[in-house]
C-alpha cells in the first residue's frame, strides 16, 4: 500500500512509504467545546505538539510518539482547525476488550479525526485489513466505541 504524507502549509515536502496498514476515517464531537454544529478551538494555541496520551495513564499498543507541528496547530483553517488531541484504539473483532492498536490523532472543529499532518485519515501501519471495533478516547470526556465492528483496509 502507498501512503503519502504531505505538509503543504508548513514545510513543503512529501514522503512516499510502502507499508501495510489500515486507515480509519472517524468523525467525533466533544460535548465540552461543541458550539452549534462545530467545536470551539479556543485551546488550540496552547495544545502541545506531542500527544498528551502516555503509557502512564493509557494502554498504548502501537507507536504513539508521532508529533504534529506548531504550524499545523496555528493553522486557523475554519472548519478544519484543530480542537484537541484524541486517542484512537482498534479492538479485536471477537473480543472488544482486547486493544489491537492505538494512535494519537487530532480532532478538527467539524469533527474529523485526522492524522498528525492535520489532514489525512489516521493510519495504523502493520495491521491487516479486517474488522475492528473503533474507540475514540479523550482525556476529559468519556470514551466511545462503535456498536459493531467496522471493516478497515
Ligand atoms: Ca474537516
Amino acid at each position: 500500500m502507498i501512503t503519502f504524507w504531505t505538509y503543504p502549509e508548513c514545510s513543503p515536502y512529501s514522503l512516499e512509504l510502502l507499508t501495510e496498514g489500515v486507515e480509519v476515517a472517524v468523525k467525533a464531537f466533544l460535548q465540552g467545546p461543541l458550539a452549534s454544529s462545530n467545536m470551539s478551538d479556543a485551546i488550540r494555541p496552547i495544545l502541545p505538539t506531542i500527544s498528551p496520551y502516555t503509557s502512564a495513564t493509557y494502554t498504548l499498543i502501537s507507536d504513539n510518539s508521532l508529533p504534529t507541528t506548531t504550524c499545523i496547530l496555528e493553522d486557523d483553517d475554519s472548519d478544519n482547525a484543530i480542537v484537541d488531541w484524541v486517542l484512537l484504539e482498534l479492538r479485536d473483532a471477537t473480543d472488544n476488550t482486547q486493544i489491537v492498536a492505538t494512535r494519537s490523532a487530532l480532532l478538527q472543529r467539524d469533527g474529523d479525526v485526522v492524522d498528525v499532518d492535520g489532514k489525512s485519515a489516521v493510519r495504523f501501519d502493520g495491521l491487516s485489513a479486517g474488522n475492528y471495533y473503533v474507540v475514540v478516547r479523550h482525556r476529559n470526556h468519556l470514551g466511545v466505541m462503535t456498536a459493531f465492528t467496522i471493516w478497515l483496509e
